[in-house]
């Protein structure tokens, strides 16, 4: 079977399953958000990453309906934990421009939110930076769009394309996530740290949350606390994580 036929049965057959990874609070010591993260449970080939398989849904529009499984499930994951009192938990998912070029997404993303009861703050969508810039006029209309109805909104790998100021301002989000080949090179005293440095203090003057990405050393977290940085996610904390080991995390 052709790898795309496989794909498109895995959605179908239920084996694709969604994985979150927390993100630290820094200033409420406390893990506030998880970023939802889909894998392959395939039947012979055990647990596939993304990488293998997210690239393959873009080339061939599967990606719009693993896109949709992705943000019901964790809608409805994020609406379930607040609904078992386990935590204060927003979900964060990312998206493919793609998906932003339906015509309907921002009413695909109200009717999940009515459908699951999720109070619309409690959702996040990740866009990257390259991205966006792809086609900014359609994304501005559609984070204006997203914003009005709650939604918080993220740029995601920030640092990896243009990353100007001009564009941060005219786009209309609440977190900007530093990439991750920033922060690991954060343990070398050297350009990198003086890039992380302007990056949160130009994230800070527009009066964005800044949030760090793969932080997997004790030295990188001291590092982006000294400097302000408001939310961390990476190995250091945890990694991306089945459901019932995720709320393990919480208590
Ligand atoms: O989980 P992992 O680090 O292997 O993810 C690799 C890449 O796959 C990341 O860039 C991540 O953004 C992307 N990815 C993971 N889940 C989704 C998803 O549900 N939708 C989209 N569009 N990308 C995803
Ligand atoms: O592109 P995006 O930011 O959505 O990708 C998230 C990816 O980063 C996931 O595939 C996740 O597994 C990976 N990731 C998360 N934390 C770390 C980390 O601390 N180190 C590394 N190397 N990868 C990480
Ligand atoms: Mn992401
Ligand atoms: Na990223």
């Amino acid at each position: 079977l052709k790898m795309e036929n496989q794909l498109r049965r895995a959605l179908e057959d239920g084996q694709l399953e969604v994985f979150y990874q927390p993100r630290l609070n820094v200033a409420e010591d406390r893990l506030d958000a998880a970023e939802a993260l889909v894998r392959w449970r395939h039947p012979q080939k055990g647990l596939i990453a993304p990488g293998f398989f997210i690239p393959l849904a873009e080339e061939t529009g599967l990606i719009i309906p693993l896109g949709e499984f992705v943000l019901r499930q964790a809608c409805k994951q994020a609406r379930q934990w607040q609904l078992e009192g386990v935590a204060e938990i927003r979900v964060s998912v990312n998206l493919s421009v793609k998906q932003l070029r339906q015509g309907n997404f921002v009413s695909l993303v109200r009717q999940v939110l009515e459908e699951t009861g999720l109070p619309a703050d409690r959702l996040e969508l990740e866009l990257t930076e390259s991205q966006l810039l792809d086609d900014i006029d359609n994304a501005i209309n559609i984070s204006r769009q997203l914003r009005a109805l709650g939604v918080k909104l993220a740029i995601d790998d920030f640092g990896t394309g243009y990353s100007s100021l001009s564009y941060l301002k005219r786009f209309p989000v609440d977190f900007v996530k530093i990439d991750r080949s920033f922060i690991s090179e954060l343990d070398q005293v050297g350009e990198d740290s003086a890039i992380v440095r302007a990056i949160i203090a130009m994230v800070h003057s527009l009066e964005l949350k800044v949030v760090a990405e793969g932080v997997e050393t004790q030295a990188q977290m001291d590092f982006l606390k000294a400097h302000g940085c408001d939310e961390m996610q990476g190995y250091l904390i945890s990694r991306p994580v089945p459901v019932d080991e995720f709320v393990k995390l919480l208590v």
